[in-house]
């Protein structure tokens, strides 16, 4: 017998990531639940090919060289002379996969696609989902510009908001909007948001930020590029930031208030600045600094570390005011729904390309199955059993993020309906009156719901790996599934943690004026969808469990509710799922998804059927659960 070295014995296979578009059976489905068949078809290409390109060797060792140097404070925050100076670096790595994005147009597809109509948000999330698990956390600071683009573009087209303001703020925000919107790297912006403070997270009633009205004195500074001549907003904003996320944008949403009395108001502040007064290193007179903000110190991370976040000091910052004074709340909550969306989305596409990952381990690994038999992973019934029951949550998730968009997608386009209708409704479709309630509550439930649920799942497929997922993998980045799980992790934490979105979830449900509506909406839709499916006993189980959690919503104070909001706002979520699931396995029947949605409705409790199984079917089933109908890469084993 051979003894091993460094060079010689076993070298484990080259587990193959496969195009995500392909591979990822979930994602198929809700594209053809969600989509119209002959959108399906149209952007079905482009999909693939993306999904091609997201994998490229170059794309990884971008990603590597995004999480292995660091975003830095150059000097300390300090010149050579002890001067306070606040150049951020970023690496070669985060500026690429930066304007591959913004190239890509992951933002821009919402806007400046007008043919989609409603369903312009549903493809946008596709391609985000095969894109997450490559951007090195770049979706984030693209998750505010989509926020910032969306709360400028309400504010632009609006004709109340339009009326309010003045021809210089209607260009100032139309200049902006263009800049968010762009396909174009080199004028493309990403934007902040800053409203985290030192005495509070999610309570941002202590904002310790100071606006106040100060027009320029004569003549007005000019924003960067100074090429475009836009003058600096006449708001003069000082205070520290807590937590800013992609301190490399070129803007920012960020609250504050102009008065102790009155609660914050929203601004936006371009980043940078023009100074006639500033002298550079070979003498030249003018340049560009940053717009009265100066970065206190970089955050130290458990993951997303190659995103560039930091405590910013504020003095002086020149921003315009967006909406009402005192209207901070409701500006900034339109940028926080889509945000959260984002989050929800990239949570899922965590989990899509660990479950990838997995599925490719687990296709080239074998393991002892006794007696000296070997068995592939992808060939034993308990490894299957669990990436079985991964997929299966993993589904139910996917389908609650994607129903969420298609409701996003109505409130924002509802009139211009996007070609290709047919299947359109297949997923009961919302009156246009009830979708902005609908919305209220998913906005918050799905985050809350989805964030939580999906990281121990994301953790489950780094452990299906074994040692090898505990390992940074950076001379394997494709593989690197504890990344994954890192950035995964804070899903549940940023734009308002699970408790903050389910307790926004009851308040939803309990508000004074809108409370009925929105109990109403989620009422119609759990109904409507489940009359689209055959009878059955479940059927009435899930109607009394709907009844159930709005009778108790009903009849509860709002401060009677609030310990329960975790429990209420996931159960509703689980009624939810159980009802997508059931309209997608009636619209696309197959065997997997019936057996995927009956052991979900089984785990959540909805269905009894007095067998003590787990779960029905074996590893065939299982196998082809995970890999998809007849996608099976092994042969099930006989030696066992
Ligand atoms: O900024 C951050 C880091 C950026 C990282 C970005 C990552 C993007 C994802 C990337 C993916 C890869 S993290 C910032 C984290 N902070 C938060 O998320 C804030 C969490 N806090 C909340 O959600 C709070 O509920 C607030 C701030 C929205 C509201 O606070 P208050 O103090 O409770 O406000 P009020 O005054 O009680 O509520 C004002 C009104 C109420 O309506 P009325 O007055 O009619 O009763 C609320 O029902 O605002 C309403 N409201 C909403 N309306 C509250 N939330 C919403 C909402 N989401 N939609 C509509």
């Amino acid at each position: 017998m051979e003894p091993s070295s460094s060079n010689t014995g076993f070298f484990q296979k080259q587990p193959i990531i496969r195009n995500q578009w392909h591979d990822d059976v979930s994602l198929q489905r809700v594209a053809k639940l969600f989509l119209p068949t002959s959108l399906l078809e149209e952007i079905a290409p482009d999909l693939s090919k993306l999904a091609d390109e997201v994998l490229a060797p170059q794309i990884f060792t971008w990603v590597t060289d995004a999480e292995r140097n660091l975003p830095y404070l150059l000097g300390s925050g300090r010149d050579s002379f002890g001067k306070p100076q606040s150049k951020l670096i970023v690496t070669e790595g985060w500026r690429k996969l930066q304007d591959f994005g913004l190239a890509k147009g992951f933002v821009a597809l919402n806007y400046d696609t007008p043919s989609l109509g409603a369903h312009a948000r549903l493809v946008q999330f596709l391609r985000c989902h095969v894109w997450t698990g490559s951007c090195a956390n770049t979706l984030c600071p693209a998750a505010m510009q989509d926020g910032a683009a969306r709360l400028l573009e309400l504010h632009l087209t609006d004709p109340d908001s339009r009326s309010r303001l003045s021809p210089l703020e209607l260009s100032v925000f139309q200049n902006a909007f263009d800049h968010l919107t762009s396909r174009d790297p080199s004028r493309a912006w990403t934007s902040g948001q800053w409203m985290t403070e030192r005495p509070g997270g999610s309570d941002v009633s202590l904002t310790e930020t100071v606006a106040t009205y100060l027009p320029d004195p004569s003549p007005a500074g000019l924003a960067s590029p100074p090429s475009e001549g836009v003058p600096l907003g006449p708001y003069s904003v000082s205070g520290f930031k807590f937590f800013s996320s992609a301190t490399d944008s070129s803007c920012a949403v960020l609250l504050a208030k102009t008065s102790p009395s009155k609660p914050v108001s929203a601004f936006f502040a371009p980043m940078r600045r023009q100074n006639p007064s500033l002298i550079s290193p070979t003498g030249v007179e003018g340049g560009e600094e940053l717009n009265g903000i100066t970065i206190q110190r970089l955050k130290h991370k458990f993951g997303t570390q190659s995103l560039p976040t930091a405590e910013l000091e504020l003095k002086g910052t020149r921003a315009w005011m967006i909406g009402g004074e005192g209207q901070g709340i409701r500006e900034v909550s339109t940028m926080l729904n889509i945000t959260r969306v984002h989050t929800t989305a990239s949570t899922m596409g965590y989990l899509g390309r660990s479950l990838g990952i997995a599925r490719a381990f687990a296709a080239v690994r074998e393991v002892g199955a006794g007696k000296g038999a070997r068995v592939s992973l992808a060939g034993h019934p308990l490894h299957m059993r669990t990436l079985a029951g991964i997929t299966e949550g993993y589904h139910g998730m996917m389908l609650l993020t994607f129903f969420t968009l298609k409701v996003l997608g109505l409130d924002e386009k509802g009139k211009r309906k996007g070609k290709g209708e047919g299947g359109w409704d297949t997923v009961p479709t919302p009156a246009e009156e009830m979708v902005p309630y609908l919305l209220r509550v998913l906005s918050s439930l799905h985050k809350s719901y989805v964030c939580e649920n999906a990281v121990p799942l994301v953790y489950q497929c780094m452990e299906s790996l074994g040692g090898v997922g505990y390992m940074q993998n950076v001379e394997s980045e494709h593989l690197n599934v504890s990344r994954l799980f890192r950035d995964a992790c804070v899903g549940a934490i940023w734009e308002g943690t699970t408790d903050v979105l389910a307790s926004d979830t009851v308040r939803a449900l309990k508000h004074p004026v809108q409370g009925k509506n929105c109990i109403e909406a989620v009422g119609w839709f759990v109904l409507s969808g489940l009359d689209k499916v055959k009878n059955g006993p479940v059927k009435d189980t899930l109607k009394r469990e709907w009844q159930g959690l709005k009778g108790k919503i009903e009849s509860k104070s709002q401060a009677e509710l609030l310990p329960e909001a975790r429990g209420i706002t996931f159960r509703l979520a689980e009624v939810l799922i159980a009802v997508l699931y059931l309209l997608d396995a009636a619209a696309h029947p197959g065997v997997e998804i019936e057996a995927m949605c009956h052991r979900y409705l089984r785990a959540k409790g909805f269905v009894v059927d007095g067998s003590n199984e787990d779960v029905k079917g074996g590893l065939e089933l299982d196998q082809a659960i995970v890999y998809g109908p007849g996608n099976q890469p092994s042969k099930p084993s006989s030696k066992l």
